[in-house]
């Protein structure tokens, strides 16, 4: 059943400011369909959470960001679809490499570092629910400008192919999509907390200057980080509390 809900359709752009914006007015004018795929070679204005950038060798990486109209998909909470999308990645990079895990809310790392993240942009209305999600995985870049960044290639010494790694990809989010179907969003929600990155760790985490530390427990379906502080339990919205 889920193999129509996504990737029927693959648009590959050699070069584009951001798939997301390409992808939202596209989805919004009707001229694409629920479960099109937009992949670009070359990003020049790749965007991430509140206004910050998301930077990409030409070539290197998987660009790629996917429609959904949420009542097709049959998505009750739009949270899920944030559940959905991070499994769907963790599971498709843990075919190459372990200790894949995902850092609260929207980063997936490996062994600490940086290697995807997501961009979930939705434009809702009493009519429609459509949704774009935007996601980068670093796949063959070498370098980074940025500390705690890193691609498949680092971490396993072998050179992939974004056009045909976007196939696994998909396979992976089917997979992850038809357990939502027949398990349930609770089992979706579970397996995210279980595979959180610091999870049950002492860790250092930071409110603007303020540094203390705790032990990541779990999120919540309101999309809060959960976090034990000697002894006590403090829930982080988004922006928060960066660690
Ligand atoms: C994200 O934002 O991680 C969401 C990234 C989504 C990118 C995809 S690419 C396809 C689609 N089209 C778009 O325009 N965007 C989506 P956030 O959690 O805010 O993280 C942004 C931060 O990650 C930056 O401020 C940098 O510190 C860091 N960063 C930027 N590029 C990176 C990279 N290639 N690898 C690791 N970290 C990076």
């Amino acid at each position: 059943m889920s193999k129509s809900l996504i990737g029927h359709t693959i648009i590959q752009l050699d070069s584009i400011d951001s798939t997301n914006n390409y992808a939202l007015i596209e989805f919004k004018e009707g001229r694409i369909s629920s479960g099109t795929i937009i992949q670009a070679k070359v990003q020049t204005e790749g965007k991430g959470q509140r206004g910050k950038k998301w930077s990409s060798e030409p070539y290197a990486n998987l660009i790629l960001s996917i429609v959904a109209d949420l009542k097709q998909w049959n998505i009750k909470n739009i949270i899920s679809l944030n559940h959905i999308t991070a499994l769907a990645i963790q599971r498709f990079l843990s075919q190459y490499t372990d200790k894949v895990k995902i850092k609260w809310p929207n980063d997936i790392m490996i062994n600490g570092k940086k290697v995807a993240g997501i961009l979930i942009e939705n434009q809702l209305s009493s009519q429609q629910q459509k949704s774009v999600i935007g996601i980068g995985i670093n796949i063959n870049q070498t370098s980074f400008p940025i500390d705690r960044a890193t691609s498949l290639y680092l971490e396993t010494d072998e050179i992939y192919q974004p056009k045909e790694l976007v196939f696994e990809l998909i396979e992976s989010y089917r997979g992850v999509l038809n357990e939502y179907h027949t398990k349930g969003e609770e089992c979706i929600f579970n397996s995210f907390n279980e595979n959180l990155w610091k999870r049950r760790e002492k860790h250092r985490f930071f409110i603007a200057d303020e540094e203390f530390e705790g032990e990541v427990v779990t999120t919540t379906m309101q999309g809060q980080l959960v976090v034990e502080v000697e002894d006590e339990l403090k829930l982080f919205l988004n922006g928060e509390v960066s660690y």
